[in-house]
């Protein structure tokens, strides 16, 4: 009988044929809106031979009373500051929202959806930030999104508080998420979910697809925790839906953990993954492949939708769902005016938000930065980093942070300024805790919201916990800064659990991502001059230890960062050779020089603090620094050399660390691992004798 079925799907294109379903009372109007989205899903999963049905066809009421009775949104203005976010934190099911956002009534059509996994459309495979309206994050490596939501969260807690004035809600928006087993297996949505319900982010609201069966087939094989206790016991308010077609039940779960004002929700909804395919309903068959063309026509007989026709949406179901756009409209109309009451009334505070939400730096921000001089003496960069930071945040309100639990280290605490807990969202000084990967994702959401300009601090170390995060900012292009201390095996006496080898040379390979590591603390506060300036997500690679303020009246300015790499010192007349170095390492090659001097061997310093800067140069400026004709060069850096052979050549030689670093005081480890001024001295001379 089933196959009976399939011999009616004779495809075709028809958008009347939804009419006459409606008309013949088939079904309501919510029910057919909601079988629309099941059904736009299959058909561009079907089309495109790829993706995920079976999460969107659960998963389709949720989000058809979230889009169309709960959100506030307009779907003409994607951007409108005062929306609720909404994120779909399981990537995979992308169809869900593409299909929701074409049927409310954003710039969207059926031909994108017809185009859905296809090279230039604006359906790619994952959702991608930027690159769809209505899109607020890229999600598919699960968890993420996840921690965008809770950094977007705490983002409009603080501009609620920092704006907000005398009942004058200017900043009033929840943010929703989406997340399925996958997301919630994840360990990132556990350290996020900590963070919040510490935080007491109530106006955070998340819907659990608990449809209990991922990729491997039932959850029973390896997930079979209390996700609610788990919740309840992170300060969390629980809510249960146990069906997940009950679009009145899921109504009410959202107006209740809307109404809650202490902790975070998470509405537990349970549903069928595939629900309304015959054969594949409740099996991991449908989680990420097409359900058939045969399945697809059974599905739609048993949604009750015509077999034949593709991509059918009825008149009725898009006035229905685009109901929407002019209570948006209003909506988006009301917060103008309110805003330009507001205005009137606190004209310094709406200036400053302007500013915030447009990322514009005021006259004479970097006015106050640190001047250093060696009469400063020795100075680690993490010291000079927290120094400049302090001047910054002076006056840039926008700049808001902190560490992975070590702020004392990284110096990433901003002095006199309140941290940022639930009773004083105005805070500045967040604590993320533990939290490397979880700080990743909420730098992310935070600078996604708009309006906060976040960075994050832990040793270099473990920039690995939060790769993932990093991944996710450079391939969005997001202006986070990380504060990366502790840089190299100078680190000492922790040993090589904690110092830094491979981390610089697989950063660098991050497109997107500029690597700052300054020499000193005067390029410190270019580094921080530039990074703010920038565009994108900038990583500071910061020294633990002292390092000499190079005294600038007989070196070259440290502006000179902004490029990349300079000539810090040069040799009287075209030099012999080239020393290039980064961070700690410049004082000894420009101690190398000096000892080169003595035996006439003329010698160029070149400080590199960021290959990706010196990249963006014109080869003319690049190959004034380092001359073509000039093959004697040896690079020097305390990691893994891996890559600078493209500087050095091959008649280069690198200085660098291929193997693990060991416990012992940092400048004995950097003794035995070669970090010398005499090795570089001899590695010079070898090079000239060669
Ligand atoms: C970090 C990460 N690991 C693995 C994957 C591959 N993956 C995509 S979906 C998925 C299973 C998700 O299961 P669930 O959230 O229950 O989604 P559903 O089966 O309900 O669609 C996996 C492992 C991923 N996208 N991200």
């Amino acid at each position: 009988m089933l196959i009976a079925g399939a011999d009616k799907c004779h495809l075709k294109e028809d958008s009347t044929a939804m009419n006459e379903v409606l008309k013949k009372g088939q079904l309501d109007i919510h029910t057919l809106c909601v079988n629309t989205i099941r059904t736009l899903s299959i058909d561009a999963i079907q089309k495109a031979n790829s993706g995920h049905p079976g999460a969107p066809m659960g998963l389709a009421p949720a989000v058809y009373v979230l889009f169309t009775r709960i959100l506030k949104h307009n779907p003409k203005n994607p951007d409108w500051l005062d929306r609720d976010r909404f994120i779909l934190s399981g990537g995979h099911a992308s169809m869900l929202l593409y299909s929701i956002l074409y049927l409310t009534g954003y710039d969207l059509d059926l031909e994108d959806l017809k185009t859905f996994r296809q090279m230039d459309s604006r359906t790619p495979g994952h959702p991608e930030f930027g690159h769809t309206p209505g899109v607020e994050t890229t999600t598919g490596p699960l968890g993420q999104g996840f921690s965008n939501a809770v950094g977007m969260a705490m983002a409009e807690r603080h501009l609620a508080a920092v704006y907000n004035r005398n009942g004058k809600e200017i900043i009033d928006h929840y943010t929703y998420v989406m997340c399925g087993d996958g997301d919630m297996m994840e360990g990132l949505s556990s350290e996020a979910a900590s963070l919040a319900g510490h935080l007491g982010l109530s106006r955070l609201i998340c819907i659990y697809d608990d449809n209990k069966i991922s990729i491997e087939g039932s959850t029973d094989v390896t997930f079979t925790e209390d996700v609610a206790k788990r919740f309840t016991a992170y300060n969390w308010h629980v809510l249960t839906v146990r069906d997940g077609n009950d679009l009145a039940a899921i109504d009410v779960a959202l107006q209740k953990a809307q109404a809650e004002t202490e902790r975070p929700s998470l509405v537990l909804l349970h549903t069928k993954i595939a629900y309304g395919s015959p054969n594949k309903q409740g099996s991991a068959d449908a989680h990420g492949a097409p359900l058939g063309a045969e399945e697809v026509c059974l599905t739609k007989e048993c949604l009750g939708c015509p077999p034949d026709v593709e991509f059918c949406v009825s008149d009725e179901v898009l006035a229905q769902c685009r109901q929407i756009v002019k209570k948006g409209q209003q909506a988006e109309a009301k917060w103008h005016r309110e805003f330009k009451a507001y205005k009137e009334t606190h004209p310094d505070l709406a200036e400053s938000y302007v500013n915030a939400v447009s990322g514009f730096l005021p006259e004479s921000w970097d006015a106050a930065l640190p001047d250093f001089t060696p009469a400063d003496g020795p100075l680690a960069t993490r010291a000079a980093s927290g120094r400049v930071l302090n001047a910054l945040a002076a006056t840039l309100p926008t700049l808001v942070g902190g560490s992975a639990d070590l702020a004392p280290s990284n110096k990433t605490f901003i002095e006199g300024v309140p941290e940022f807990q639930r009773d004083s969202w105005a805070g500045r000084n967040v604590r993320f805790g533990v939290r490397e990967h979880a700080m990743g994702g909420v730098m992310n959401g935070m600078f996604l919201h708009n309006g906060i300009r976040p960075y994050g601090g832990t040793f270099l170390v473990f920039a690995d916990y939060m790769r993932p995060a990093i991944r996710l900012a450079c391939l969005m292009n997001l202006s986070v800064i990380y504060v990366f201390t502790h840089d190299s095996v100078a680190v000492g006496e922790d040993g090589p659990t904690h110092q830094p080898i491979e981390h610089l040379a697989s950063l660098r390979i991050i497109p997107r991502l500029t690597i700052i590591r300054p020499a000193d603390a005067t390029e410190t506060a270019e580094a921080w001059r530039l990074a703010v300036r920038t565009t994108g997500p900038v990583a500071l690679i910061l020294s633990r230890q002292k390092l000499p303020i190079l005294d600038r009246s007989s070196y070259s300015p440290a502006a000179g960062l902004k490029d990349g790499a300079y000539i810090l010192s040069d040799s009287d007349g075209s030099p012999d050779l080239i020393l290039i170095a980064s961070g700690s390492e410049v004082h000894l090659a420009l101690s190398a020089q000096q000892r080169l001097a003595n035996e006439n061997i003329k010698t160029r310093v070149v400080s590199m603090p960021s290959w990706e800067l010196f990249e963006r140069m014109p080869a003319s400026y690049r190959n004034k620094v380092l001359p073509p004709d000039i093959s004697r060069r040896i690079a020097i850096e305390a990691g893994h050399p891996f890559g600078w052979d493209r500087y050095v050549g091959f008649e280069g030689a690198v200085i660098g660390i291929q193997g693990f670093g060991t416990s012992a005081p940092g400048a004995a480890v950097m003794e035995k691992l070669g970090m010398t001024v005499e090795n570089v001295y001899q590695k010079a001379l070898q090079l000239m004798a060669d």
